[in-house]
This record gives structure tokens, C-alpha cells and sequence, in this order.
């Protein structure tokens, strides 16, 4: 039997087959045999977007008018059900294949946009592939669909119909639902996240005005359900990215929306402004979260320059005699602004590093026009906003400027101190930037322990004391004030902001390294916000990792093993033997109950050696281990694992910064308790 025959069923259920549906058959094995093609990474990131695949089709029927309610489950067993109600597949004959259109577009890779008719499908970047891809990276699916006065039903086996389309009930309504499982033989992992899940389904309501969409989580009692759908669009995106904002703090109090629609292009955007130095944009394309911008963005950019140039001049705000070239500035312009811009763009090209810009040079001036026509009516209708915003923008003109002064200031004193790297550095031998790394570490004694444990040859290590400036609060120059700082900026050699020179930085790898619980992640979020706002390249350049320190230590015989997350210690226990023991213990010695014992120590678990035979000590810190022990587990590049932080990342840290460090206490705890399960584990 030939493999496709296999693959196809036919041979079972007796069907003939003709040659174009073999090519069929075909394609959905190439999306089996390289999986990376269609959904990027087979990564718990890959895992996800097999529901926003399906999600997308049922986003698109809302696009389309025809659907307003979504709803997503993760049922046990990690099973995804998404129920719309939409048109609902089509079932009739499809003339061509002879065979149910929901076959097909099931089966044929691609096929949605051939039926579809939808002109905003995504083409190049990771959405949009079609839903047979879900089927053929599933262990299984079924869909249901209503309509046309019937229920009808399907199930598929990694891409195979099990059996023709049925009809298996009658129904007056119409939509569709997909379950799926996903196939371990092609994801490294098969677990949902609810946090992933909700924050995309959550910004998808954004950006889809009234679309309400659901999520429940039923692995575990009791059940999470919670529903989005946000009337006022982006406006209420832009209100919640400023919620943490207290009155005073806002320039303008209610975002101004603009919109319109320009040779097939539609536009939407909103903008607000905060007492803030940070510029927040955030931009999609066909609900495609677009991290490095764009033509979109960069119009958008333009016309906020011109329109708040013309109006604030038009009404004598703005004086020409004191600018440079007669204009305030861009850079200027853009602090506070807090932005939401969000465009449907039929044929989006995608560009860069992570294919998430807009490459489409039209959509410039599309934009362009339509927020620079809608901005200046606003401004002109509200004068008292437009003064608001413009004296907050020749105030962040004038902090710039005297920024620039004290930044000017430090540099120089700093260049005339006596060997002017910091006295905290711990500096390596080597001076070649290729090789060498600084370790950037959380407290004295893990600095000390790191300073003992390295590798002189090439590793630096500089010692954290005490808390960092809230950066962000005290804008830069008040940042460099600070001794950490500053120290940091002068170890890495390359300056920040304007006069950043990634050419002169002095280590490949800069190393952040800071204890597994809540001051650590604490830290670890201030660096990278510092690094995103002030130094970005290191990161689009992969010059910023984090060490990942074990959890576990377990001493079994004479063998010493790390674990460092909670799946490996069960693999390296499991693979000791005493199975059964094993899960009892493993409550007993990481459970609840541990974390109250009063131990200021790592806790030494050696009872009952007879049972168990193995010991287990559980790290609460970096400062608890031993020199040896730091270098064996996170220093040493053979043993080591270090994540690469990206500009996601980066950006995420950037996001969560104000929810952990602002004034108030309620996002902070919110955020504390949405990562309760984070928490527990890493020990507060
Ligand atoms: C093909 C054609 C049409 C709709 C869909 C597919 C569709 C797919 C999914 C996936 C999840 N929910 C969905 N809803 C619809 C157009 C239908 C028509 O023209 O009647």
C-alpha cells in the first residue's frame, strides 16, 4: 500500500481516488514533515497558534458581519473546542473534488482563501496558513457545523477523514466548532497556557469592537471562565494600557480615535497622553500584532508630528523663533503618548527580523492623511487638550535638553576618574568583546560567589546592591544618578540613548542573573526596561541573556544532579527507580507545606533514606550556593542554560514595568496573583 493511500484512507474505505488527490494528500504531509514552515516552531509558541488559526477563520466571519460571539475552551487533556457563530463551513458538493466543501478546506492546504473570498487573509506571516494545517498538526479534530437547517459532522485523524461528511441532526442556527488535539508527535509540548491565551483573545476583542469572545478553562476545578468584548474598540485598549494612570498623570482624559478608509485600506487609530518620558505604540496589521512597526506606524508618526506642528502654531502655542528649525520634534512629540494604531491591509507585506512590519509603502500616506485630517479637527475643536499637549511636549523638549546636559556631565567626570571602570566590577582578563561576558548578579554574596566560581579568563561579574531606580518614574537623568547604573553603563562601554555606540561595548554577553522568585523577576524586569529604553540595540543585537539557575539539587548515591524546573526533577527522580514513592515524595518535599518550614537555609530533605534514596535541597537563591556549585550549574558555558532575551521579551518587561514598580498597589497585586502558580513555585 503506497503512503499516501495510507495516509488517505482510501484504501480502507474503498473509495477511488484520482490523482489530484493524492497532490492533496501530499500537502498535508509536508506540513507533518516540516512543521516549522507553516506555524514557525513546534515550541509552545507553534502549540498556540494552532488556535489562533482557527480563532483567525472565526474572527474573519465577524470581520465579514456574521459572527459575534466566539467561545474557547480548553477542556482536559488539553483539548481546544472554539465555537463561532459564523456561517458555519460550507457542506454543500464541491463540484470540483466531488467531495463536501468542508473536506476540503479542511484538507487541502490553502483552501480557505479559495472559497473565502476574504481579501484581509494574512499572507506571509504566521496566521492566515488555513485550518487544514491545524489538521494535519492534530492528533485529531472533529468539526461540527451548523447551517443551512442541518448539524453536520466530521473527524479527521492527523488529516485523514475518518468518514465522509454526515449530517447528524437538524439545527435553525449556524456557525461552526472545531476540537482538536494536538499531535505529541510534533509539539514539544501539549499544554495550554491560559495567561498566552486570554491576553491574545483579549486583545483580539480590542481590536474587533463588539466581538464578544470567551475563554474557559476546564482542566482543573474550579472551572476559569472569563468573557471579552470592549464597545468602544481601541479606545478602551488605550484606557486599559493606561488604567494604572492616576487622573493627573493624563494629559488628555479620554483617547481621541481616529479613522477612515483610503483605496482598500482601512484605518483606525487612538492616542492618549501620559505625564510619562515613554513612547507606547502599539500597531497590527489585520489583527496581527506588528512588534517592529512599519509604514503603518511610521505614517502614523508623521501626521502626529504635522498636525500638532500646523495647529500648535495656527494658534500661536507654538513660537518658530524658539525651535531650531521652526518645527518641535518628533522625539518630542512621542513622550507620554500612549497609542493604539490598527489598519486592515488587503495584500500585507511582511518585513524583518521576526516578519511582524509592515513593508507596504502606500500604507504610509493612507494613513498619513487620514490621522493628520482627523487630528487637526480634533486639536481644533479642543483647544484646552491642544494646550495641554503642547506644553507637556516643550516640557519634554526642555527635560530632554537639560537630560542631554547631565548625561554630557556624568560621561565626562566619569572619562576622568582614575581607571574609570567601576570599583564593584569584578573585570575579566580578556579584552576581547567576542568572548568575554559580564554577569550582572542580584546581591553581594551570589556577586561573591560568582567573583569565586567564574572564569577569570573571560567572565566579569558586577554586584547589584539594593534597589534599582525605577527608571521610567524618574526619567534618565535621575536614573543616572544612581550608582548601579552608572556603573552598569560605564562596564558595558557603550553609553545610552543618542551617544549609544554598540561598537564599543566590551562584552558579547551581558548576563542577568537574579534569584527565582518575585525580587528577582522584580530586577530582572527593571534591567530589561532599562535596556529597552535606553540601550535597545543590545537586545535586537542578542547581546542580553538571563542565567537560569537549577531549583533542585538531588544527591542520589554518589551522583549529583540539577534540575532546573519542576518536569526535570520528576524525569531525573523517575529515572531512579522507586516509581510509586516517587509522586508521594515529591508533594511532600516541594509541596505547600515545605514553604512554610522556617528555613533560611536550603532545605535538606534526607528522612526516610531507605525509601527514597535520594536527597533533595531546594534552591531559595543564588547566594545559596557555593562558588563551585554556581559555576558547575549556571556559569559554566558547558553546563549552562541562558535564554536569549528578545525584543518581545523586552517589550513584555517593558509592559509589565508599570504594573510592578507604578504608584499603585492594585495592578501590582493583580499581577502577583494572576502568576499565583508562578509564585508558589519560585517561593516568596
Ligand atoms: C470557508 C468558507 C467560508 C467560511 C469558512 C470557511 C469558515 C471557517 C471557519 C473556521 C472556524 N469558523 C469558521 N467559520 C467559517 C464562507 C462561508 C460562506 O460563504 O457561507
Amino acid at each position: 500500500m503506497s503512503n499516501e493511500a495510507m495516509i488517505n484512507g482510501a484504501v480502507a474505505s474503498g473509495q477511488n481516488y484520482d490523482a489530484e488527490n493524492i497532490t492533496v494528500l501530499e500537502g498535508l504531509e509536508a506540513v507533518r514533515k516540516r512543521p516549522g514552515m507553516y506555524i514557525g516552531t513546534t515550541s509552545e509558541r507553534g502549540l498556540h497558534h494552532l488556535v489562533w488559526e482557527i480563532v483567525d477563520n472565526s474572527v474573519d466571519e465577524a470581520l465579514a458581519g456574521y459572527c459575534d460571539e466566539i467561545l474557547v475552551k480548553i477542556l482536559p487533556d488539553n483539548i481546544i473546542e472554539v465555537i463561532d457563530n459564523g456561517r458555519g463551513i460550507p457542506v454543500h458538493l464541491h463540484p470540483k473534488y466531488g467531495k463536501s466543501a468542508l473536506e476540503i478546506v479542511m484538507t487541502v492546504l490553502h483552501a480557505g482563501g479559495k472559497f473565502e473570498n476574504n481579501n484581509y487573509k494574512v499572507s506571509g506571516g504566521l496566521h492566515g496558513v488555513g485550518i487544514s494545517v491545524v489538521n494535519a498538526l492534530s492528533l485529531w479534530v472533529e468539526v461540527i457545523v451548523e447551517r443551512d437547517g442541518g448539524l453536520w459532522y466530521q473527524k479527521y485523524n492527523r488529516g485523514n477523514p475518518e468518514a465522509d461528511v454526515k449530517q447528524i441532526g437538524v439545527s435553525d442556527k449556524h456557525g461552526t466548532t472545531v476540537r482538536f488535539k494536538a499531535d505529541a508527535l510534533i509539539f514539544e509540548t501539549l499544554v495550554f497556557d491560559y495567561n498566552i491565551m486570554k491576553s491574545r483573545l483579549k486583545e483580539l476583542a480590542y481590536l474587533n469592537k463588539g466581538l464578544k469572545i470567551t475563554l474557559e478553562d476546564l482542566r482543573k476545578e474550579p472551572a476559569k471562565r472569563e468573557s471579552f468584548s470592549f464597545e468602544g474598540g481601541i479606545v478602551d485598549f488605550v484606557r486599559e494600557i493606561v488604567s494604572d494612570k492616576k487622573s493627573e498623570e493624563l494629559i488628555v482624559q479620554d483617547p481621541i480615535f481616529m479613522s477612515g478608509e483610503a483605496d482598500g485600506v482601512s484605518v483606525e487609530a487612538t492616542l492618549t497622553y501620559t505625564a510619562d518620558q515613554a513612547e507606547t505604540i502599539y500597531s497590527f496589521v489585520n489583527n496581527i500584532n506588528t512588534h517592529e512597526g512599519g509604514t503603518h506606524v511610521s505614517g502614523f508618526r508623521t501626521a502626529l508630528t504635522r498636525a500638532i506642528n500646523d495647529v500648535g502654531k495656527a494658534q500661536g502655542l507654538i513660537k518658530e523663533k524658539d525651535l531650531k528649525d521652526g518645527n518641535l520634534q518628533g522625539n518630542d512629540i512621542r513622550e507620554g503618548l500612549v497609542a493604539v494604531v490598527s489598519v486592515r491591509v488587503p495584500q500585507p507585506q511582511f518585513e524583518g527580523q521576526t516578519k511582524t512590519k509592515l513593508g507596504n509603502s502606500e500604507v504610509s500616506g493612507i494613513v498619513s492623511s487620514i490621522v493628520n485630517g482627523n487630528l487637526k479637527i480634533y486639536l481644533e475643536d479642543n483647544p484646552e487638550a491642544t494646550k495641554k499637549i503642547i506644553s507637556k511636549i516643550i516640557l519634554s523638549k526642555k527635560a530632554r535638553e537639560a537630560a542631554q546636559k547631565a548625561r554630557d556631565t556624568v560621561f565626562r567626570a566619569n572619562a576622568l576618574s582614575i581607571g574609570s571602570l567601576p570599583g564593584k566590577l569584578a573585570d575579566c582578563a580578556s579584552k576581547i568583546p567576542d568572548e568575554c561576558e559580564i554577569y550582572i548578579v542580584e546581591g553581594d554574596s551570589a556577586g561573591g560567589s560568582a567573583k569565586q566560581g567564574r572564569n577569570r579568563y573571560n567572565q566579569a561579574i558586577l554586584p547589584l546592591r539594593g534597589k534599582i531606580l525605577n527608571v521610567e518614574k524618574a526619567g534618565v537623568h535621575k536614573a543616572l544618578e544612581s550608582d548601579t547604573i552608572r556603573s552598569m553603563i560605564t562596564a558595558f562601554g557603550t553609553s545610552i540613548d543618542d551617544s549609544f555606540d554598540i561598537g564599543k561595548l566590551r562584552y558579547g554577553k551581558i548576563i542577568i542573573m537574579t534569584d527565582a522568585d518575585v525580587d528577582g523577576a522584580h530586577i530582572r524586569t527593571l534591567l530589561l526596561t532599562f535596556f529597552y529604553r535606553h540601550m535597545v540595540e543590545l537586545i535586537q543585537n542578542g547581546n542580553v541573556y538571563i542565567a537560569q539557575p537549577p531549583l533542585y539539587k538531588i544527591t542520589y548515591g554518589k551522583k549529583i544532579y540539577y534540575a532546573y524546573n519542576d518536569k526535570e526533577l520528576s524525569e531525573i527522580t523517575g529515572s531512579f527507580g522507586a516509581k510509586e514513592i516517587r509522586e508521594e515524595e515529591l508533594r511532600v518535599t516541594t509541596g505547600e507545606d515545605m514553604e512554610e518550614e522556617v528555613l533560611p537555609e536550603a532545605e535538606e530533605t534526607a528522612g526516610a533514606p531507605e525509601k527514597k534514596g535520594y536527597t533533595l535541597q531546594r534552591y531559595k537563591g543564588l547566594g545559596e550556593m557555593n562558588p563551585e556549585q554556581l559555576w558547575e550549574t549556571t556559569m559554566d558555558p558547558a553546563n549552562r542554560i541562558l535564554l536569549q532575551v528578545s525584543i518581545d521579551n523586552a517589550r513584555e518587561a517593558d509592559m509589565l514595568f508599570d504594573k510592578l514598580m507604578g504608584d499603585k498597589v492594585e495592578p501590582r497585586r493583580e499581577f502577583i496573583e494572576e502568576n499565583a502558580e508562578f509564585v508558589k513555585n519560585l517561593d516568596i
